[in-house]
């Protein structure tokens, strides 16, 4: 080394080494972390203002190392190879870690990359007691910042086809379908309104139009509203279909209530509801404008299945044990009715509380903000999305009476055991997920479906959701699948996109046609100023 300048020496020291940030403190963990045969967990992500404060970590190339193992990860050494596109600086860092607890997260980095055009960015590690991990992804360097391209490798490629291209959705939350051969799709949008798309034409006249019961909306970024739509499975005979909307509340403390209410539809038009049908089946304050949960639908035993959220706020603080653990609350749950009995509803039986200490409409608990879930139409299995505190979000397979851990667990990881403590609660009664990614990878969870359609044959059997967008301030949204490889065994993917292109939108839900198709809803701008929404069709390439 004969450099005389000694910040070109310490530039040329980073780029040789790079560079490791230990972000998280060691926690003791006592129940396993991940079902995962490795230790080490890598992921290659977009780094920002939004994730780290840190303006040099706009640049370069990062990815997360993560000891998702039950014991410390020793002398774990690490490596990122760029290679391909016109690179001028910034080819390769490697370093070693001496020790990483459980569930500890490391960042290491090449801290500056110049280059332009698409280079492969390659990502190893192992320990002396860990086999060696390699994560591969695309990225796209223009100048001195990378943008990871979609798709994790090896990972099926689809396309995205725009529906209705000319319309333009106000928050649309939601895409579903009346089950009556009609082929219709439902789109709701957050703002009130139910619309329909007929034969790929958006009609003028709003289904139901329920603006004037909401809360008053915050534009620019809410998530109240209109959230929910399900349509009864006798559909066809009743015109029974029910709603999930954000009304304004008279109990003193609450910010407003959360409505189930039914509607039918009118006698005359099948393509306009009858707006003086409603009868409120529920109410449920609600402490906060956030985590609202939303999802409505029937299983295959007929009953209504409702997702609540944890009353907001963050970190579930609301009572002496927080929601998502209180069995005598609604907040936090996903509740079971039948609504063919009783008035305004009965309680199925076999829910888990019936008949000892516990709110009989409890079918599951432990949940922090269940935005979406839905049933397989083939296995009949209910796959629940739950948006995750800080770290992680999580998918959940979801069984009668299980509790799914919220507030003292966040995905597979520990975030208030002194709760389970207090309880006298053993970890091992909570049900873990079948998959967490962290907020390296996105912020906020959007459940899917598993795609039972017959124009991509490729997709059948696969779990498809995604995530809103890794950041606040850019849509990045992503849209992911869920395989089971074995057994048990769920092998998590990124779709890559055709042509590479990202989206460029936050993805707001995954919505699912008569025929099994699945949907994309997604917009460019968060809120109800603009209307940015729009819905594409998933298909394969
Ligand atoms: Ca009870």
């Amino acid at each position: 080394m004969k450099k005389k300048i000694p910040s070109i020496l310490i530039i040329t020291l980073l780029l040789t080494i790079g560079f490791a940030v230990a972000e998280k403190q060691p926690v003791i963990p006592t129940v396993p972390l991940s079902t995962n045969n490795t230790t080490l967990q890598i992921e290659i992500m977009n780094r920002d203002f939004d994730v780290s404060y840190h303006f040099f970590q706009m640049f370069g190339v990062h990815a997360v190392l993560h000891n998702r193992g039950l014991v410390n990860a020793t002398a774990v050494h690490w490596s990122i190879n760029l290679k391909g596109g016109l690179l001028l600086l910034g080819k390769k860092a490697s370093g070693e870690i001496q020790n990483m607890f459980p569930d500890q997260s490391t960042i290491v980095s090449i801290p500056l990359v110049i280059g332009f055009g698409k280079t492969t960015i390659t990502v190893t590690a192992n320990a002396s007691n860990a086999n060696t991990t390699t994560t591969i992804r695309q990225g796209k360097m223009k100048g001195l910042t990378v943008l990871i391209l979609p798709g994790s490798e090896n990972a099926m490629t689809v396309h995205l086809e725009q529906i209705t291209s000319t319309s333009k959705f106000k928050s649309p939350v939601l895409l579903t379908n009346a089950g009556d051969g009609s082929n219709r799709l439902f789109v709701v949008e957050k703002t009130g309104q139910i619309n329909i798309i007929k034969n790929g034409t958006l009609l003028n006249t709003p289904f139901l139009d329920i603006a004037t019961k909401l809360v008053k909306l915050i534009p620019f970024y809410d998530e109240r509203g209109l959230l929910g739509l399900a349509f009864h499975p006798n559909y066809t005979i009743n015109g029974r279909f029910f709603v999930y909307y954000a009304a304004p509340t008279t109990t003193q403390g609450y910010d407003h209530q959360n409505v189930i209410a039914e509607y039918t539809v009118s006698t005359q038009n099948p393509d306009v509801a009858d707006p003086a049908s409603e009868k409120i089946i529920m109410s449920i304050d609600a402490p906060e404008f956030n985590h609202d949960g939303g999802q409505l639908a029937f299983g295959p035993d007929g009953m209504l299945y409702i997702g609540v959220g944890d009353g907001g706020g963050e970190g579930d603080q609301h009572g002496t044990i927080g929601n998502g653990q209180n069995i005598n609350t609604s907040l936090g749950k996903i509740l079971r009715i039948d609504v063919d009995h009783g008035t305004p509803y009965a309680i199925p039986s076999d829910n888990p509380f019936v008949g000892v200490n516990g709110l009989d409409e409890i079918y599951a608990y432990g949940f922090r903000n269940p935005y979406r879930f839905s049933f397989d139409m083939t296995t009949q299995q209910l796959f629940a999305a739950d948006v995750g505190q800080d770290k992680w979000e999580e998918i959940d397979l979801v069984e009668n009476g299980h509790n799914y851990g919220w507030r003292i667990m966040e995905g597979n990881h520990l975030y208030d055991p002194a709760l389970a403590e207090y309880l006298h609660m053993n970890l091992s009664t909570l049900t873990p997920p079948i998959y967490d990614y962290s907020h390296y990878v996105g912020h906020a969870i959007i459940g899917g479906y598993v795609y039972r359609g017959t124009l991509s044959p490729g997709l059948v059997g696969k779990y498809i959701f995604a995530d809103w967008s890794d950041t606040y301030f850019q849509p990045r949204g992503k849209l992911f699948y869920l395989e089971e490889t074995n057994p048990g065994s769920w092998q998590p993917m990124e779709f890559k996109l055709q042509n590479d292109k990202p989206l460029n939108l936050y993805i707001s839900a995954i919505g699912q046609d008569e025929s099994g198709e699945l949907y994309l809803i997604a917009e460019k701008l968060p809120g109800s100023v603009l209307g940015t929404g729009s819905i594409w069709h998933i298909v394969e390439d």
